[in-house]
């Protein structure tokens, strides 16, 4: 797992525990990856650098998540031709609303895949970047198979009753 296929992004520290789903997934699929705190707002010249220099870095997807006035999705997309995953993470001011419409209605002509807010979005940006990067590693896909096999396997056709 030395190639570093993804870069998941988020615009704070108090992002991570909701994106680390995104690296728990590719760490799961062995899909090459690194995660870094990058800021529209605080960082606006790391994030400039970081999307300009993502694809001669040798990334091939960015997963990006940010919450509440969630520029960054949008704004790496507008520096790179790459695909850009956007996952809107959960505010506390607007459970993550804000976040969603900050990132889903982007101008026709530069596309960010928006997933659902919060862990779920997250999980799922990292089995889409996986996807991806499936279309061209036949090893992989083989994995990403077997991983919706065995999800599929854990789910009982009969409801238990709790107690
Ligand atoms: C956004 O502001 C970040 O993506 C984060 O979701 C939100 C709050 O950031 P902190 O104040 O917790 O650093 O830029």
């Amino acid at each position: 797992m030395s190639r570093k296929d993804v870069a998941i992004i988020m615009g704070s520290q108090s992002d991570w525990p909701t994106m680390r789903r995104a690296a728990d997934i590719l760490d799961t699929l062995e899909v090459g990856h690194e995660a870094r705190i990058v800021s529209a707002h605080r960082t606006p010249d790391r994030l400039v650098e970081f999307a300009k220099g993502a694809r001669a870095e040798g990334f091939r997807v960015i997963i990006a998540g940010a919450g509440g006035a969630a520029h960054l999705p949008g704004m790496t997309a507008a520096f790179t031709s790459l695909p850009v995953l956007g996952v809107p993470v959960q505010s506390r001011a607007l459970s993550g609303q804000d976040s969603l419409l900050s990132i889903v209605q982007m101008p026709a002509g530069i596309p960010v895949g928006t997933l659902a807010i919060g862990e779920a979005g997250a999980a799922n940006a990292g089995l889409l970047a996986a996807s991806i990067l499936a279309n061209s590693d036949d090893a992989l896909r083989e994995r990403l198979d077997a991983w919706r096999e065995a999800q599929s396997d854990k789910v009982a056709l009969y409801p238990a009753d709790g107690d």
